[in-house]
């Protein structure tokens, strides 16, 4: 088959990510409210905020926002995770960021499985933050053998997903009917399955070591625990969902709200009590529930550098120094207040951002510019910007923040005092199990910054040569 006949990784991510929204919103119907609540409340910012439309149609990202969702799935061996890498290559993904989550209690490492070029983004962002767990981490050696003979006799993925994601390495694609089957057979992945695949008293022994450990060990698969539609405007639909039937957690996870948005704020609501059986030695099965999906919102603000990074990482601890957000929400109107007052260190105009090496930005060159540029003018950006010859985007963050992810990992784990492990990052372990290194994101920001300053000047020489 020649390449020309494949259907592009583009088209069938896209498609997989439309599947998998609309599996999870009969799944979780609370998901199907939180979807429309976030495209009304996006339509009135656009309408409200001209400048913003504009900012998105220039930088042509407008037309993602609708279609852009994150989800996230965990599993349970390196054979799961390395099979995954090569399910999503073929939807285009590929693993971005190392997380380490054992310092938040949870005996996880991850990474985000996320489209990276430019062209990929616009066409559609999704992407799946996916943990492996670490069994390791559990100290009664009786239990994780058992967890492991489970985990090693199951086949989260069908023959037919198998071969095609084999014939798709093999051809260097898909065609369009194999895209499609494609497409259903991996969604079976992270379908639900309400049937454990553990008795009542194992899935009992493996919740008391962590609630994580019982809702990766004890099913068929790595049912999708959550979807996210990213909003504009992430305290609008916070303020909104209790209208509509739905109770977020306590207080908003990340920077506070800005007219600069940075990095990436995120909010969910509790996971659902969900009825489910186990499968006694006998035979027979015995209801009992299981907690593990929810539902979460985010919004997207500016990529920052490793210096803005600092900064963020910084005025988040010199806050929860003051006031940590208590579970029941008691504290939430102090901690808002503490965390805006705290912030106040951090710029917040898109000039003084990029003036102090805060923020990546995309530079493009003003359609309108009229002037000509010398041909000393013309090699130095600065002066460009100052002519009004370029323009400067902030590029938006596409990936994950460990303090807001344990953040939600902790909410939706109950409130039962949360467990302490010895932090140890290990991404070298977690990039063999993986079969391949993750991409490091700051390098990745920094080249595509790079490259539209490059293609600025590549296309101002010219006009600089004729003046
Ligand atoms: C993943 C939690 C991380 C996010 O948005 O930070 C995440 C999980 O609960 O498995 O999705
Ligand atoms: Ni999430």
């Amino acid at each position: 088959m020649k390449s020309g006949t494949f259907t592009s990784s583009d088209v069938i991510r896209a498609s997989f990510s439309a599947a998998m929204s609309s599996m999870y919103r009969t799944e979780v119907p609370a998901y199907g409210t939180l979807m429309s609540l976030v495209a009304e409340v996006n339509g009135k910012t656009l309408a409200a905020s001209p400048e913003l439309k504009d900012q998105l149609q220039e930088t042509d990202t407008l037309d993602r926002i609708s279609e852009e969702r994150h989800g996230a799935i965990r599993v349970g061996t390196p054979e799961e995770l390395s099979m995954l890498r090569r399910v999503f290559a073929v939807m285009g993904m590929y693993p971005v960021g190392y997380y380490d989550l054992s310092e938040a209690g949870v005996p996880v490492h991850s990474t985000a499985f996320r489209p990276v070029d430019d062209a990929a983004l616009k066409i559609n962002p999704f992407r799946v933050f996916t943990s492996l767990l670490r069994l390791n981490l559990i100290g009664d050696a009786g239990l994780r053998k058992k967890a492991r003979a489970i985990l090693d006799a199951r086949q989260i993925f069908t023959d037919k997903a198998i071969a095609l994601v084999e014939k798709a390495e093999a051809q260097g694609g898909l065609g369009s009917d194999d895209a499609a089957i494609f497409v259903s057979e991996i969604l079976e992945t992270f379908r639900w399955h309400d049937r454990a695949s553990v008795s009542g008293t194992l899935y009992q022994r493996l919740h008391d070591a962590h609630r994580l450990i019982a809702d990766v060990v004890s099913f068929k698969g790595p049912h999708i625990n959550h979807l996210t539609p990213r909003t504009l405007d992430i305290d609008a639909v916070q303020e909104l969902m209790p209208e509509h039937g739905i109770s977020p957690k306590a207080v908003i996870e990340g920077p506070p709200t800005r007219a600069c948005p940075i990095l990436l704020r995120q909010t969910s609501f509790k996971a659902l009590e969900e009825n489910v059986s186990f499968q006694n030695s006998d035979g027979t099965w015995e209801t009992g529930s299981h907690t593990a999906r929810f539902g979460e919102i985010e919004q997207r603000g500016i990529a920052l550098t490793p210096k803005g990074r600092a900064l963020y990482d910084r005025l988040l601890n010199d806050t929860r120094k003051i006031i940590r957000p208590a579970a029941d929400g008691s504290n939430a109107k102090a901690y808002i207040a503490a965390l805006s007052d705290t912030f106040k260190a951090f710029p917040d105009n898109w000039a003084d951002i990029r003036r102090d090496g805060l923020g990546y930005f995309r530079y493009s060159v003003v359609e309108s510019f009229a002037g000509r540029v010398t041909t000393r003018e013309a090699g130095d950006i600065e002066t460009l910007i100052a002519r009004g010859a370029v323009r400067f985007d902030p590029i938006v963050y596409e990936d994950f923040l460990p303090v807001s992810a344990a953040g939600i990992f902790q909410s939706n784990l109950g409130d039962e005092a949360s467990q302490k492990f010895v932090a140890s990052p290990s991404q070298r372990e977690f990039e063999t199990d993986l079969g391949t290194a993750v991409l490091d994101e700051f390098a990745h920001y920094a080249g595509l910054e790079q490259a539209s300053i490059q293609q600025c000047l590549q296309i101002l020489r010219p006009a600089a040569l004729a003046s």
